[in-house]
């Protein structure tokens, strides 16, 4: 079905619908909430009924888009309830539906018509309507696209929030897939309204001093081998600093201004037995697909996965494949 044909069948479930639920995935960003904002106020503006819903806790710099106020509003068993009853369900920016963690299943065996929003390349698996685009750097762009084409009247918060979707996952317009429709699409935020620079602050500029110190601890011993640069947390300096998995966002991006390397990786010790693993590359080395081998997802040049190794193994197994695929490179060129 063409690109244009999805947006169609979409507004079409919303005309003739009445109850959504938007939802997207754990450890909850920018381009997931913006998105699911701006398609809030689109629904209410259509008189729907609407609850946004996302797995794990809100990182608190993103309140100025109401996050508070909008998204997870109600108990888990009212939740269970809502997607059950739902008419619509979509999920955004989702990469793989086990992010959907505890409502994996609530929204698996809901009998709601479900679509699925992503720039992430995803194996559909139980979606009736699939709005998928890896060439996109944010999922914003397909909720832009879609406001577009149905002529939507984009306020000012929509504005914002799309602006954010799109912001946080370019990082700032930096990264791979940041494109002339990118560029497009920020430059009609920007008529609407929306203040970049003020943006930029709310988004990049809210890390707290006892982070950036942390931050200048493991920089530290960062470590750089044949173009692989990668920081190991362990548990205890987390605790030390009195860190949270999400205050380490960002820190790969100042470890790519390292020329020397092409691959980097952040492996954070969450509990015992349960490491995150960030991944970003520079060169022709696909993350995405060896995030994927572990089980995780992502793109070709930003991915990770979870594992439930020790750390050290963790880290071990992570180095070798991406040794393994940069001499693979090696061979062919
Ligand atoms: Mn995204």
């Amino acid at each position: 079905m063409h690109r244009d044909q999805k947006y169609y069948q979409l507004a079409d479930y919303i005309r003739k619908n009445k109850k959504f639920v938007l939802i997207s995935h754990v450890h909850t960003d920018g381009d997931a909430l913006g998105s699911m904002i701006a398609f809030y106020y689109y629904l209410v503006q259509n008189d729907k009924k609407c609850a946004i819903v996302v797995p794990g806790r809100i990182p608190p710099k993103y309140e100025f888009l109401n996050t508070s106020g909008l998204v997870n509003r109600s108990t888990d068993s009212e939740t269970k309830r809502f997607i059950a009853d739902a008419d619509v369900i979509v999920i955004f920016d989702i990469s793989s539906m086990d992010r959907l963690e505890q409502w994996y299943e609530p929204v698996k065996s809901s009998q709601a018509y479900k679509v699925c929003m992503d720039h992430h390349p995803l194996y559909p698996e139980f979606t009736d309507l699939d709005i998928i685009d890896d060439t996109c750097v944010a999922t914003g762009e397909l909720v832009f696209q879609f406001l577009e084409k149905v002529k939507a009247d984009i306020s000012f918060e929509m504005a914002e929030a799309l602006y954010t979707a799109i912001l946080s996952d370019s990082g700032s317009f930096r990264f791979q897939q940041t494109s002339k429709e990118t560029f497009r699409i920020a430059s009609r935020l920007t008529e609407l309204g929306v203040d970049p620079a003020q943006m930029y602050s709310r988004v990049f500029e809210k890390n707290h001093r006892h982070q950036l110190k942390a931050w200048g601890n493991l920089l530290i011993n960062l470590k750089s081998e044949d173009e692989i640069s990668w920081l190991v947390v362990s548990r205890e300096f987390m605790r030390e600093h009195n860190l949270r998995a999400e205050d380490l966002e960002g820190i790969i991006d100042i470890m790519r201004k390292d020329g020397g390397s092409s691959v980097f990786a952040v492996f954070t010790e969450k509990e015992e037995n349960l490491t995150l693993v960030g991944l970003r590359s520079k060169n022709s080395i696909n993350v995405g697909r060896i995030a994927r081998e572990f089980g995780g997802g992502g793109h070709f040049h930003a991915a990770g996965f979870s594992s439930s190794g020790r750390l050290e193994q963790v880290v071990g197994e992570t180095l070798d494949r991406i040794r393994s695929y940069m001499m693979r490179l090696g061979d062919v060129a």
